[in-house]
């Protein structure tokens, strides 16, 4: 799969946020949990390499949690403050608001004993498209002033949002990097449609998918499409779900493109039960 994309709006938004950089005092760097390796921005090492850092996996209620729990422990074993969240429901907030007020502590203190009063933490949340930015920002401030959508790209433009007199945050447009060096990293960032869909060949896309599943959830595979065997190549697996859940073209044969789009959208949506994609022990 050839998968390079680097679209121009991307560009303009790294230089968005670089030229914001001197005002923030923290960046959340929001992750998706179902791949936090591959939704991590490797660029974001070098851009924000004198600030503070939280990082967030968001879309927890879509990931393994035995393997969200692994992810927790290997970034405190590298001393990186994690919070995992759920940014439809909220859960995790709370521990997200004591994480910053615990990072920030420090400058509190030195302003204070500067005599500055203290003044609001500037926050820049970063991340991926389609990892749940504008989501969360927008739950935390329970309203809606930033435009949300289940496909990336939906922010475009600088927004700051005030969530209380202690913190103000900057939304900012989903950012990818130029190029993807491992085919894996550019699959795995597809499935979770970090990637628009437009550009990819759904069927080769939904087939990696598949061989992933029988692999590592064979029971949430079998069990979703009543498959009796799934030891098979995927193509073979793609067939017996077209049989069982009758996606045919008119003339009777199978709908392969209809199965592979509602495959991807049944993984996407977790009707096929929590699964993360990458664990700390594949890198
Ligand atoms: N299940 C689940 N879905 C989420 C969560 N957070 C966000 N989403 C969904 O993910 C999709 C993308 O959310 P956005 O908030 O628009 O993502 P974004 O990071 O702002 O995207 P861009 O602005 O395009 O970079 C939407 O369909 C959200 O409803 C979460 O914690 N769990
Ligand atoms: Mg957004």
């Amino acid at each position: 799969m050839n998968i390079n994309w680097y679209p121009g709006h991307m560009a303009k938004a790294k230089r968005m946020i670089n030229e914001n950089l001197k005002l923030i005092d923290l960046v959340v760097e929001i992750l998706d949990a179902r791949i936090p390796y591959s939704s991590r921005n490797p660029d974001f090492k070098e851009l924000f390499k004198n600030k503070m850092q939280l990082v967030v996996l968001n879309k927890s209620d879509l990931a393994d949690p035995l393997i969200t729990k692994k992810w927790q422990d290997y970034y405190l074993s590298k001393d990186t403050s994690i919070v995992i969240l759920n940014s439809k429901s909220g859960a995790g907030f709370k521990e997200f608001l004591n994480s910053v007020n615990r990072i920030m502590e420090n400058k509190f203190e030195k302003d204070r004993l500067k005599g500055m009063l203290k003044r609001p933490v500037k926050v820049m949340v970063c991340g991926i498209p389609n990892s749940g930015k504008s989501t969360f920002i927008n739950k935390l401030t329970g309203s809606a002033p930033a435009k949300t959508g289940d496909k990336p790209g939906v922010t475009k433009d600088r927004q700051w949002i005030k969530i209380n007199t202690n913190i103000h945050l900057l939304d900012t447009p989903g950012l990818l990097w130029p190029k993807f060096n491992d085919e894996l990293v550019a699959v795995n960032l597809a499935l979770t449609q970090a990637i628009n869909d437009d550009i990819l060949d759904i069927e080769q896309l939904c087939k990696k998918l598949i061989e992933f599943l029988s692999m590592k959830y064979p029971i949430n595979l079998a069990g979703r499409y009543n498959l009796e065997s799934i030891n098979k190549q995927p193509y073979d697996i793609l067939l017996d779900i077209c049989e069982n859940r009758k996606f045919n073209k008119l003339k009777g044969e199978p709908d392969i493109l209809k199965a592979s789009i509602i495959i991807l959208d049944e993984f996407r949506s977790g009707k096929m039960g929590r699964i993360s994609l990458e664990e700390p022990n594949d890198f």
